[in-house]
């Protein structure tokens, strides 16, 4: 036997195994996120490093709403959610490569700011939530600000709402959320009670990031992909909210579809390595942990297996970045 047809079998042997492993997990997609129970809750610090956050799945921001087509270096993103009875906790991880809060007022062109918005919906009940509370569009500016508008029709600051804390580490920002989860009976300024939460409650809920890098919103891109032409009607229907599960134990899987198709071998590495992929590659990226940019390759290929030679970069942990018709699909790597 030729030691390339060999190669050929122990790669799709393996390719074979990584896509196996994937689906016998409890799958977390973007249409429907399943969020693990966690006894401890994180500290809402901008740090990344609470034992919980290890028991909950990725899911990246990679569906272009509105605006510019963006690179990974201008905007990247992925969250993950855990939940306790008494609040569901979001980590977010965000490249951005202008950071701008231009709008002092909070209420003031609050979506041309960079913001997270995170969407919910308590009961999933769908439907119009512009001025009622059937849902919320809340726009969290970088001043920790959750904006959205009211049933008067005027934008509210709901600081009781959501507790955030980010940490920025060259281009990426970590974000960590606690959100109170009230129902449509919610009053603004009232005393309003936050929901129990319980395993197998399902709730509306879509991610998306507001990119302010020349003083508009120049992209807004969100995580569950948008059928509509109007891709921008979040803010004011919940129809188009993607579900969120809150579950118990681990959950682990490999997020959506583009992200299983997506694997890394071996890993951890010497910093040689093979990504395999069924995507269309347009870029393939590298970033260190401080975010900067140490690889860069552009690809016009698909179906293939594609070796990067890192080895001469610190050990440490990176970020690969496959850049794939304007989505971005990301996982971390580790060289030792
Ligand atoms: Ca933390
Ligand atoms: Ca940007
Ligand atoms: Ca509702
Ligand atoms: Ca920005």
């Amino acid at each position: 036997m030729k030691k390339t047809t060999l190669l050929s079998i122990v790669t799709t042997v393996l390719c074979a195994i990584t896509y196996s492993e994937a689906f016998a997990q409890p799958v977390s997609t973007t249409e429907l996120y399943k969020a693990p129970l966690t006894a401890v809750a994180p500290t809402v610090d901008g740090i990344d490093s609470d034992a919980c956050w290890n028991d909950a799945a990725w899911v990246s921001i990679n569906n272009l709403y509105l605006g510019a087509a963006y690179t990974p270096n201008d905007f990247s993103g992925r969250y993950k959610m855990v939940w306790t009875a008494s609040k569901i906790y979001l980590l977010a991880e965000i490249t951005d490569d202008v950071l701008r809060d231009d709008h002092a007022n909070p209420t003031t062109n609050y979506w041309d700011d960079d913001c997270v918005e995170i969407f919910l919906d308590e009961n999933k009940s769908g439907g119009p939530h512009q001025t009622n509370y059937n849902a919320f569009a809340y726009h969290v500016s970088l001043a920790y600000e959750p904006v959205d508008v009211g049933t008067d029709g005027l934008p509210h600051v709901y600081t009781d709402d959501i507790f955030t804390r980010k940490v920025t580490t060259g281009n990426v920002t970590v974000w960590e959320f606690a959100i109170n989860i009230y129902p449509d009976t919610y009053v603004y300024g009232g005393s309003n009670t936050a929901v129990t939460l319980y395993q197998g409650k399902q709730l509306g809920f879509n991610l998306a990031y507001c990119d302010n890098d020349t003083g508009v919103r120049n992209s807004f891109i969100g995580s569950r992909f948008q059928q509509d032409a109007d891709k921008d009607r979040g803010y004011i229907n919940a129809d188009v909210f993607a579900t969120l599960e809150l579950v118990a134990g681990t959950v682990t899987s490999i997020t959506s579809e583009e992200e299983r198709t997506f694997s890394i071998y071996p890993n951890p590495s010497n910093g040689v390595f093979s990504i395999n992929t069924e995507l269309p590659i347009d870029h393939i990226l590298v970033k260190n942990s401080s975010g900067l940019e140490v690889f860069h390759e552009i690809m016009n290929s698909s179906g293939q297996a594609h070796t990067i030679d890192l080895s001469k970069l610190s050990k440490g942990t990176y970020l690969v970045q496959l850049s794939s018709e304007g989505k971005v699909v990301s996982k971390k790597v580790i060289l030792e």
